[in-house]
This record gives structure tokens, sequence and C-alpha cells, in this order.
């Protein structure tokens, strides 16, 4: 968007007009992008006619955008990149687990005003099968609110109090496949050609055994191959996730229109952030794992180009949980094929951080994230280190060896650390998804059990107690410090064990994945004043950190991210720097003993003072030791830069 023109405009702004203008210029802007998009998925001299048909619901999804939303898209635009600032914090939650449903959540705001939350990312509200859906990710529709969280109305409530408070919203998109009780799947189940074309159907087993020789898998126990034989309509039908989960085929540019409509509606919902799921998975090609293909970043982008000019204050995040380099490809790779999404899962910076803890080194870590292609300006990342799914080791081969480990045993290494194969580990994990043909599994589970609070109280061992809440606080620490947005999924602030109950439920037995989607503790939450626990310790620290974090403006993603190396390989050490005079140096011990760094380390960076250095944590100034700085066992030190 040409700025002088933008600002020229909304200056002369006045009501519908204004707006209508702004989006003619949004349109002329994106116009050859979205064409060039579009042609290269869909070659010119079959598809003319429907990308005639594009050009026509553009202006009509713009119709249907309520005026408020237009006014704070315009509002936006003229604010720049508000997902960069140091102000948000974020969480993620199961609004049945947490508050019953939508009114129960807002009676449940001021608890998160209290914590600092301020960006909620609710996990999947609308309609889905009765039985097995996949914490609805296997969905019956794009935007009708399902009855058990409550109704269209109630959440529109929810996002006007969310607004009035200058809270963000999240809500997914399940953009690659749909459930087979959506509209859709019933009209080509019940034979409908038109639309068996919308999903990837087929008559015998040709196409689908060519395919399944690259393809990997993704839920190999509960969900063993790639296709589904629906007798309904006598064919096969692309199922990557689960059986009743259908892959789209965006082929067939009619999807992509349809799908097009189906994001408008759920941003026109009020969503600030629309979190695209699986998108890795939108392409599919004989001969290839049909993950990270070019036309996913294509398709990708074409969304996003005309999220833009229809609802340009609405923002993508990539879920692209795969290798690091291929995750940064999201926030698009050069002008040519445009931005694709302003905020991807840092997936990396998560499992590196898994592996750092049951190593009790940062090195991987350090070598993995600097050897990571800066992202571009304008995006962000979501830093977390649990989410509702389970940890993939999605480790780089690579550096694995250079650490001079083997790739494979070292994955088998922290299966059997977070999954109670070794004694010695405080870890109480379970094993996800392992697949004996590939010895490739994952890890679930609750960040305090992951970390050793469960098997520590279980065993009523003070010591050990302290130690997983120190590492609880710990790990939170680095994500709230370390660039984009932190999102500490509900229930970690008051360090919530693992949850089994879903072990006697039909449809969730089979998922470990429930084992770390708990209900939320409000019992706990009551208590946190008066008693002092683990759960208070955690929630009260991360209040604290939270309040800091906002506090610091070298916090907001400016790409200021430095890594630095110490002599130490248990020993962490980033910096957020702004300028000379601005900066937090990050240090953090991974060790299971204390550990110590030279002064002069310190010193070096600018954030010695008379031998002195000051962490905002605590609020203390310290002295050196000796001329070394010591650090607890999972200590976390925020230094700020003295002047
Ligand atoms: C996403 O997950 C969701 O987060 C999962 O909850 C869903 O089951 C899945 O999509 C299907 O909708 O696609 O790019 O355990 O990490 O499935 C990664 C595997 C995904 C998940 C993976 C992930």
């Amino acid at each position: 968007m040409n700025q002088a023109a933008l600002h020229k405009l909304i200056a002369s702004q006045k009501g519908e007009q204004g707006l209508e203008e702004l989006f003619q210029l949004r349109l002329a802007t994106n116009l050859t992008l979205i064409k060039d998009l579009f042609f290269s998925l869909y070659p010119e001299e079959h598809f003319s006619e429907t990308f005639e048909k594009l050009l026509k619901k553009l202006p009509k999804l713009f119709k249907t955008r309520p005026e408020i939303l237009k006014q704070q898209d315009i509002a936006r635009l003229e604010k720049g990149n508000w997902y960069q600032s140091e102000k948000l914090v974020g969480t993620q939650l199961y609004v049945d687990h947490f508050s019953k449903d939508l009114n129960g959540l807002v009676e449940k705001l001021p608890y998160f005003e209290d914590l600092g939350i301020n960006f909620l990312h609710l996990m999947p509200l609308t309609t889905r099968p009765k039985g097995e859906n996949d914490g609805g990710y296997a969905v019956n529709s794009y935007d009708k609110i399902d009855k058990k969280y409550g109704t269209q109305k109630d959440f529109e409530k929810l996002t006007k109090q969310l607004r009035e408070k200058e809270m963000y919203v999240m809500l997914d998109f399940v953009v690659n496949h749909t459930s087979n009780e959506y509209p859709w799947a019933k009209k080509a189940m019940a034979g409908n050609k038109k639309y068996q074309e919308y999903y990837y159907t087929y008559t015998d087993r040709k196409i689908p055994d060519e395919f399944e020789k690259n393809l990997p898998e993704i839920f190999p126990q509960t969900a063993p191959g790639n296709y589904t034989f629906v007798p309904e309509m006598n064919k096969w039908v692309m199922t990557c996730f689960n059986s009743y989960q259908w892959d789209l085929n965006y082929t067939n540019p009619e999807v992509f229109l349809e799908m097009l409509t189906n994001l408008v509606k759920l941003a026109n919902l009020g969503v600030d952030v629309v979190r695209f799921d699986a998108l890795a998975f939108l392409w599919k090609k004989m001969g290839t794992i049909s993950q990270n293909l070019p036309e996913a970043h294509m398709l990708t982008s074409l969304f996003r180009m005309c999220l833009q000019v229809i609802a340009p204050g609405t923002i993508l995040l990539a879920e692209a949980i795969v290798a690091p380099t291929n995750i940064i490809k999201y926030f698009g790779e050069n002008s040519r094929t445009g931005n694709e999404c302003e905020l991807a899962y840092n997936a990396s910076l998560m499992a590196l951080l898994w592996n750092a803890i049951a190593t009790k080194e940062t090195l991987l870590l350090h070598k993995s994230i600097t050897n990571i292609p800066q992202k571009p300006k304008d995006g962000t990342w979501i830093n977390y280190i649990r989410c509702h799914d389970d940890i993939g080791l999605g480790l780089d081969d690579r550096f694995i060896h250079e650490m001079g480990w083997n790739p494979q045993e070292h994955r088998k290494f922290l299966l059997n650390y977070y999954c109670q194969k070794l004694a010695w580990s405080p870890a109480k994990g379970m094993l996800f998804m392992y697949n004996p043909k590939t010895g490739d599994g994952r890890i679930t589970g609750s960040a305090a059990s992951l970390l050793g609070l469960e098997k520590a109280l279980e065993e009523n061992d003070t010591a050990l107690i302290d130690e997983a809440v120190a590492k609880i606080i710990m790990l939170h620490g680095i994500v709230l410090a370390f660039g984009g947005i932190p999102l500490i999924y509900a229930g970690d602030e008051i360090a919530t064990l693992n949850d089994y109950s879903f072990l006697k439920n039909k449809t969730k037995k089979e998922d470990s994945r429930w084992v770390n989607r708990p209900y939320h503790d409000w019992g706990g939450v009551s208590n946190l004043k008066s008693k002092k626990t683990p759960q208070s310790k955690v929630f009260f620290t991360l209040k604290k950190l939270i309040a800091l974090r906002k506090q610091l403006s070298v916090f907001a993603d400016a790409n200021n991210l430095f890594l630095h190396q110490t002599n130490n390989k248990h020993i962490l050490v980033f910096e957020r720097k702004k300028g000379e005079s601005n900066g937090v140096l990050v240090i953090c011990n991974f060790n299971t003993t204390a550990e110590v760094i030279d002064g002069s380390f310190l010193a070096k960076l600018g954030y010695l003072k008379n031998q002195e250095f000051k962490d905002l944590i605590t609020a203390k100034k310290t002295k050196l030791n000796s001329g070394f700085l010591e650090i607890e066992p999972y200590q976390l030190l925020w230094v700020r830069k003295m002047s």
C-alpha cells in the first residue's frame, strides 16, 4: 500500500465512501499479484472465467464486512505492525474446559486482565461431528458456533467486550480439510460429481497407491494411511489426518473461491488473527511428501492478498509445524510471490527448549537458532513451550550431527526421557503416535508434568518441587522475552499437571494429546492468594514477568534478538537491544547444578557497572563473585543495561 496515498485518503475519509475508496486502492495495489498467483496455480487457458468470478467476488465480500471492523481495519493500517508490540501476551484455551461456554468466558476476562493476558486463541468453536472430531478440527461449518459453546450472539458479545478491553482474539481456519459431515462431503457422498471434485476422490487404489509411496502418516496409530474408503459413494477419499477429515482439493479453483468466502466470514466475526491450520499440506503432488510445496505457499499468499484487500486488519498465523528452514518460508520469501503470514509458530524454539531441558545443554539451540535465516521485518513469531498438540522433535539433523550425536539415537533418547522410559528422568509425559516403521514418535504431556512437577509432588520431594517450579518459570521467561507474541497455554500459568480423564472417554482415549488439554482448576485459582504452593509461585512470578515485559520497549519485535555464546554449554544467553543504551540480557542455566560465566562477558556487552549488574526480576543489584557471575540451577535473569 502506498503510504502517502493511504494517509491522504484516510484524512479525507468520509464514512462509507472513504472506506470504499480505500478498498479500491488496496485492490489496485494487490491486483497484479493476485492475478499472477491465481494463474500460476490455475492455468489461464482453462480458468479465465473463474478469475473473473473472483474479481466480482472481492467487492461483494467487502460489502459483507461490518462497518465497525472496516473502521478498525483502517485504524490498524495507520498504526503499523500492532502484532509486534511488547504489550501483547497471549494464551490458548478450550472454551468448554476453561469456562464451560462463551458467556462463561466473558465472566473470566478479569482473570486474564489481572494476569496481563490480552490475546486469546480459542480452540475451534464451530459445529462438528458428535463423536470423534479431533477437538473441533473436523469442521461441519466455518462460521456457525456449536451450541455447546453458545450462540452467534454470545460470540459477538465476547468480541465486542474484547475490543473494548483492547484484547485480541485468534480463531482457527481449518483450511486443509472439512469433516465428512460438511455439506460438500454429504453431497459428494450422495453422488454429486461437482462436490466429489471438491475433495480428492478415486474409484480405485491406483492413484492413492502411487501417492502412498511417498506420503508420511500423521496419525499412524489411529489413522494409518492417507486414504479412506467411503462406501456411500463407493470411492476412496484422501484423508491425511483422521479418516473423518477429508482433504480439500485446491487444484479445483472453485474450492479456493468458496474457502475465501469462508475465510472472510470468519474474519467478519471480529477475529483479529486467523490461524491457518495445517497449511503445509494444502497442495498434493504425486512423488512428493506433499508438504511445503511451492503451490501451498502460492495458495497461502493468494488467500492473504485477497484478505488484505477485504479485511486488512485481520492477519494470518502459519501453523506449519515443519523443519526450521521450512517454517520461516511461510512469512513469504520474496516480493514476486507476495507476503504470506504475518505470524508463524516458533516450533523450532519450542522443540529446542525441550531438547535443552533433557540434555541440560544449550549448544544445539544456539547453533540451530543462529543458523535460521532472519525472518522478514514485518513478520513475527508466536513463542510458546506448550500447546494443545504434541511436541514434535523438529530438530535439524545436520546440527545434531555436528554435536557429535546420532540423530536417530538422540531422538530416541528424547522420547525415552520424556515418556517415562528412564527411571532417573523427572518427566512424566506420554508417547504419541509412535511409528515402528520409522522409529518416529512425538511427546504429549503438560508443561508442569514434563518438567518434573507431577513426579516431585508424588514423591513429596521439596527440592524437586522447587526445581520443577524453577524450570516452568525459566522456560516461560524465555518465551516472554524472545521476540514475538508469547503464548502461555491455559493452565500452565498455574502449573497444571497431566489430566488422565481422557482415558475413560471412548472418543478420546486413543489420542493422548488430551492429557494436555486440562479443565481449568478454578479451585486452585481461588487459593492462589492465601496459600504458598507451586501454583501460586508460578502464577505470581509469571504475572510479574508479564508486567515487566510490557514496560520494556526492547521486547517489541524489531528483529532485535541476539544470541550470545558463552564458554559454558549449560547457559543460554540472549540479548534484546535497541540502540546502544537500551538492552536486556536474558541469562538461564539449564543445569541441575550452579554454573558460572566470566564477568568480563557481561562487561564487554555493557551490562556491568562497578562489578555490579542489575536483575529486573528481583530488582536487585548483585556484585560479581571473584569476577564471576554465578547462576543457580534453572535460574532466570533479565539483566538491564546500566548507563
Ligand atoms: C493441526 O496440527 C492442529 O493443531 C491439530 O490439533 C489437528 O489435529 C491437525 O492440525 C488437523 O487439523 O497439521 O502442520 O500432531 O502437530 O497435525 C502441523 C500433529 C499440523 C500436529 C499436526 C498439526
